[in-house]
């Protein structure tokens, strides 16, 4: 997850069939945030998926793709669940209300635009858009190295697993250890072992590629990468990629046992899921395979 902007101006998407409406609201929104405009329900769609926005001003009533529709397919899909959808509409019965808020909407505002309420509500909207995306940053990523902690990990692997059993997909896991970690601490202290755990991370972190793969710090020193539809070729290609770039970083290791510089061990496993099969034995599989990386002689991988 990208880190939260806690301030700073919002980019709002106003929806709106009639032009004239787009330039009372971006009027009375520019000063405080970046407008972007989209003329009817397909085309805010699309501008909401690439330009993933902050919040949503959103008609109800546009030719084609009308405001409903476009509410309930944006609160359908993941990547834009999250984003506060504010209708502003000449309908005003309770049963559009309802309607509305029922379809995932946070807010129902009747024209004809007030300005000032327009701008209040969408501060308000914001600040609490703003606070949602902390929460769920804190409650999923690790504090120290910022890449997914062990909550997101199990949750995420549990779902995988689910999803390609379903799609008949295989799922591939790797483990990583850093070497001789203890004695680093004993000698550099626990700050610079702090540190290291850190440019280890994003090390890993720029390893994998595709939006579905997740790097998680599993607990101390260890980290886990999940590469759903994933297969033994290509979690060998991503291990030989992480073990190169942790030892590209050059962060200097006087006690290690195998090498001058900081180290990992990695160890994997691939599975295509089954009933007969889980997500437990996935780890355990890796976790064998990463203790077979250890006990050679660290610095390698092991699957
Ligand atoms: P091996 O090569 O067999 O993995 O040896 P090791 O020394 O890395 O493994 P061991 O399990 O003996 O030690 C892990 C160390 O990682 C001990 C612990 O203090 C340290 N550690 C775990 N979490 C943190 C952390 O958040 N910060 C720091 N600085 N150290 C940590
Ligand atoms: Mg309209
Ligand atoms: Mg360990
Ligand atoms: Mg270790």
């Amino acid at each position: 997850m990208n880190r939260v902007e806690l301030s700073g101006k919002g980019r709002i998407l106003v929806v709106d069939d009639a032009i004239e409406n787009i330039r009372i609201l971006r009027a009375a929104l520019k000063d405080e945030h970046d407008v972007v405009f989209a003329l009817d329900g397909q085309k805010a769609l699309q501008v909401a998926c690439d330009q993933h926005p902050d919040l949503i001003l959103l008609d109800a009533m546009m030719p084609g793709v009308d405001g409903w529709a476009v509410c309930a397919e944006l609160k359908a899909s993941v990547h834009t669940a999250n984003i506060p959808i504010l209708f502003v509409t000449a309908l005003n019965s309770p049963e559009d209300e309802t309607r509305a808020l029922e379809a995932g909407a946070v807010d129902f505002i009747t024209k004809p635009i007030n300005t000032a309420v327009v701008r209040a509500r969408v501060r308000t909207h914001l600040s609490l858009k703003r606070a949602n995306d902390l929460l769920r940053q804190m409650a999923t990523s690790d504090g120290l190295t910022g890449v997914a902690n062990r909550r997101c990990f199990d949750e995420t692997l549990d779902k995988e697993w689910r999803r390609c059993e379903r799609a008949q997909q295989s799922i591939a896991l790797i483990m990583v250890d850093v070497d001789c970690f203890k004695a680093y601490n004993d000698h550099y202290g626990h700050q610079k072992g702090d540190s290291c755990l850190t440019v280890v991370a994003e090390a890993i972190a720029g390893c994998v590629c595709r939006p579905s793969d997740l790097v998680a710090r599993y607990g101390g020193e260890e980290f886990v990468v999940l590469l759903p539809d994933g297969d033994e070729d290509g979690a060998r290609v991503v291990a030989r990629r992480i073990l190169d770039r942790v030892r590209e970083q050059g962060i200097p290791h006087a006690r290690s046992s195998c090498a001058p510089h900081v180290t990992v061990s990695l160890g994997m496993a691939a599975a295509m899921p089954a009933r007969d099969k889980s997500p437990a034995g996935l780890l355990a599989d890796a976790d064998a395979r990463l203790y077979q990386a250890k006990v050679t002689g660290r610095d390698r991988f092991c699957g």
